[in-house]
């Protein structure tokens, strides 16, 4: 679906890394989303998957193992991984936005070569600890604490609502130290005092896994910490970098709920006519559509701004608020139009739905996203 000709904007090499995980997602997710979703089970292997599609930090260089692609192949990979669900592309943004990121921006050289390229490869599955129970919209607050011990600190507090935290192997985990300045930490898997309960019963991104991850005192190692960040600024820097990823990959979601919808529309009779005959029908695919267009173009220019460094964090947020929403609209106008049928896990709008749920609160409210915006035009926080 390409209605305003966007293909046109795109470099060659964009669009053969779109084709390339379109096809992935054709072959590999498809057929087997909608079973994993209902079981509340992940796709076996899934990161393995995705790193041998290219979709682990296709934005980090080559020498640490990704593909030193820009931000609108990050995008488009985005994009048609979200088309399959948002479980796919939520694996593939924490892992290339939320772990691969951090440790190629603020990470040492040995920390790069040591965990980047396998992380490129899904062999190493990465989680990334902002959100805390007693903090989510204000991580800025949040209780868990490095003192220091030796030749390194002692971890303890605990994150919650953490995307792949029962998978992980490494956890980028955000904490205040005793002089107040906010480290980022490696916490690896079988470090003594680190758990990671499963959350579960979830009616949303239920083919991701989600939990928390909880520290009791665990001995983190000078060379575990990451040298190059001692502020907020660290963690929301990656925040900006997943939230891009997100305002693409929700048109993805969007796409596939509206192209089932008008597929849907054309073939479903009733009163003796296809239902897409009618106005009220006719009115709600050209509005999703409308508004896909309009998304994609937001997407689209700050992508462009962001691969020439100039996308503020305040453009971005309006991408992804914006974009989510639009998404949630279009699902909900879509199942209306398969009556019964679009609660039925027989097409992908009910599924899609229930994802944009999470999609929609996670990194960053839709309430959140507007304070930023409205910060930004008035120079006034609307926050407390
Ligand atoms: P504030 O005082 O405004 O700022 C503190 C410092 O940070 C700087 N800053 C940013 N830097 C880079 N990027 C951004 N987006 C930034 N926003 C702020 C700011 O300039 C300041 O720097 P400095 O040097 O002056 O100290 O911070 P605040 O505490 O008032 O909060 C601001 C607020 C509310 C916008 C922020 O905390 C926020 O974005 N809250 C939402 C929390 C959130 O998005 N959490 C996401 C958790 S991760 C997640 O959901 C992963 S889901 C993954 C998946 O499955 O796909
Ligand atoms: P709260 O902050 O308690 O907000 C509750 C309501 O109050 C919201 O509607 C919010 O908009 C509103 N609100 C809050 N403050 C204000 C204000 N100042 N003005 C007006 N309204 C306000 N976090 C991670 O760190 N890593 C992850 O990998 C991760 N994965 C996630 C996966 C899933 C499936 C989900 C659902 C969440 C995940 N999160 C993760 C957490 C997510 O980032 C938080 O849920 C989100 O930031 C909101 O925090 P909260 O849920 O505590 O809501």
């Amino acid at each position: 679906m390409d209605y305003l000709n966007l293909e046109e904007l795109f470099l060659p090499e964009h669009l053969l890394v779109r084709d390339t995980v379109r096809e992935f997602v054709r072959s590999e997710i498809r057929p087997v989303i909608d079973s994993y979703a209902q079981d509340h089970r992940e796709i076996p292997d899934l990161m393995r998957k995705l790193g041998a599609v290219g979709a682990l930090g296709p934005f980090i260089p080559v020498e640490y193992g990704g593909a030193g692609l820009d931000q609108i192949s990050y995008g488009l990979i985005m994009q048609e991984l979200e088309v399959g669900d948002s479980a796919i592309r939520s694996a593939a943004s924490v892992q290339s936005s939320l772990v691969m990121f951090p440790i190629y921006k603020y990470g040492s050289e040995e920390q790069r070569l040591r965990f980047l390229p396998k992380l490129a490869t899904g062999e190493l599955i990465g989680a990334f600890g902002l959100t805390e129970p007693n903090h989510g919209s204000d991580p800025g607050s949040m209780e868990t604490k490095l003192v220091r011990d030796g030749d390194g600190y002692r971890l303890s507090g605990a994150k919650m609502w953490i995307t792949n935290a029962p998978l992980c192997d490494i956890a980028v985990v955000w904490a205040r130290d005793e002089e107040k300045k906010i480290r980022g930490v490696i916490v690896e898997r079988g470090f003594a005092g680190f758990t990671t309960p499963e959350t579960k019963n979830k009616w949303s991104l239920r083919a991701s896994k989600t939990g928390e991850l909880v520290f009791e005192d665990v001995f983190i190692p000078q060379a575990n910490v990451l040298p190059e960040v001692s502020s907020m600024r660290g963690p929301l820097s990656c925040l900006n970098s997943a939230r891009y990823g997100i305002s693409w990959g929700a048109i993805g979601a969007a796409v596939d709920c509206y192209e089932t919808a008008l597929r849907y529309a054309k073939e479903r009779t009733q009163f003796g006519k296809p239902i897409a005959a009618f106005q009220l029908q006719q009115k709600k695919l050209a509005e999703m559509l409308t508004e896909i267009c309009k998304a994609q173009l937001l997407s689209l220019r700050v992508g462009q701004l962001k691969d020439e460094d100039r996308a503020t964090a305040a453009q971005i947020s309006m991408a992804k608020r914006n974009n989510v929403h639009m998404a949630l609209q279009v699902a909900r106008e879509a199942r209306q139009v398969l009556g019964a049928m679009g609660i039925v896990g027989d097409y992908p709008i009910m599924r899609h739905m229930m994802n944009l749920e999470s999609v929609i609160t996670y990194e960053g409210t839709h309430d959140i996203h507007l304070l930023i915006t409205g910060m930004d035009i008035t120079g006034i926080s609307g926050f407390q």
